[in-house]
């Protein structure tokens, strides 16, 4: 790693170091700004490195935790066809989960520290996945709501200036977008359904609108790695505006279902085209980050103990690794004689 290789090198040398950063930084930049993509292997500011890892990691972590909720109705679906989406969709999210860490592995990061930050609590996922799923409508919910959220954020990070994470985006994006067709076909059809089960679809939006507003993160004014990411091409819109895309996408969709936006100050301006939104409860979003959501201590608790049940399988991978690296004994090892 570039930081380490620093620290060994003689003090004149680290000097001479110190004064080409600039000039690094310079030519670094320049590279973003053509729209280069840096590579594992490219030079890159130690906190670009950083900035990288925490994103990609918080981001892993999200599509892990993020089975949680879902995987919670797999064994309820009303129907073998529900049953199967869902259970392929959470797998999906297991495996976005899998190359984002694989994406963090490529910046130095080892995957151990990582998966511990997470068990510890260290580590944030989306606040979103601190809410519970009361009823199967709201398995509909998260896939046209959080899902479509998702997909809002992440298009752009398939032209993130990091090329791996900007690769692996790409599937991810194709996969969430299955995510939320299956999600807004579960609403239209309770939409269309009894009055109960419109009841239902109506209960679920009314719970999972705002906190997935939240998702886009907090408001421009108060994002403190943005303005950085944006100037490095890691985001390429603000928490903001991803917001009020995703309000403009989504608002008709509702109108389309026959559901009420649980908003009383939602209204469209004429003049500039979006729709406007009342005040977000932000205190809510700072409660559910420090752990103070209805379902913090649970989504934690089930990662721990899924990765206690794993120990076995790690064990089992190590020896089989372990076992095909060792040199090989050749055909015939020579039968253990007795001591004479
Ligand atoms: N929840 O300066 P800011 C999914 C944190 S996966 C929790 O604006 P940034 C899905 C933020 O990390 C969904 N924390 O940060 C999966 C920062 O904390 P630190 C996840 C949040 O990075 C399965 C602090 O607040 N998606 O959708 O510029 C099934 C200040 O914020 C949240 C991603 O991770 C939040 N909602 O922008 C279905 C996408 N918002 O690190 C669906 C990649 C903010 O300073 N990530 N924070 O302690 C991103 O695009 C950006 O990291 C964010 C935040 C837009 C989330």
């Amino acid at each position: 790693m570039y930081s380490q290789a620093l620290d060994q090198r003689d003090p004149l040398d680290r000097r001479d170091a110190a004064d080409e950063a600039p000039a690094l930084e310079a030519g670094f930049q320049a590279r973003i700004d053509a729209e280069d993509k840096i590579e594992p292997n490219d030079w890159m500011p130690e906190a670009y490195r950083r900035s990288l890892i925490r994103q990609i990691s918080q981001h892993a972590h999200s599509e892990i935790v993020g089975m949680g909720p879902e995987g919670n109705w797999i064994t309820r679906a009303p129907s073998l066809r529900r049953k199967a989406a869902l259970l392929a969709k959470v797998q999906d999210e297991c495996g976005h989960g899998v190359y984002l860490y694989a994406a963090a592995e490529t910046l130095g990061a080892a995957r151990e520290e990582l998966v511990d930050q997470l068990l510890s609590g260290r580590a944030k996922y989306s606040s979103i996945f601190n809410y519970p799923t009361l009823s199967w409508a709201d398995i509909g919910a998260v896939g046209w709501l959080v899902d479509g959220a998702a997909i809002m954020n992440q298009i752009p990070l398939c032209r993130c200036s990091y090329g791996p994470y900007a690769r692996a985006m790409i599937r991810i994006c194709k996969e969430e977008s299955f995510h939320q067709r299956q999600g807004f076909e579960i609403m239209l059809t309770l939409c269309r359904g009894t009055d109960a089960q419109r009841a239902m679809a109506q209960d679920a939006l009314d719970r999972w609108w705002w906190p997935a507003l939240m998702m886009f993160g907090p408001p421009d004014s108060e994002s403190r790695h943005s303005d950085r990411s944006m100037r490095w091409k890691i985001k390429r819109f603000t928490n903001d505006g991803l917001r009020q895309k995703f309000i403009d996408a989504t608002v008709p969709q509702a109108q389309y279902l026959g559901l009420a936006v649980p908003d009383p100050a939602l209204r469209f301006d004429a003049e500039t085209g979006h729709w406007q939104i009342g005040p977000i409860d932000w205190d809510e979003f700072h409660r559910v980050l420090a752990g103070g959501g209805a379902c913090n201590r649970e989504r934690l608790e089930a990662r721990r103990q899924a990765h206690a049940d794993g120990a076995w399988v790690r064990a089992a991978a190590a020896a089989y690794a372990a076992k095909h690296a060792a040199p090989h004994p050749g055909p015939h090892p020579a039968p253990a004689r007795a001591a004479a």
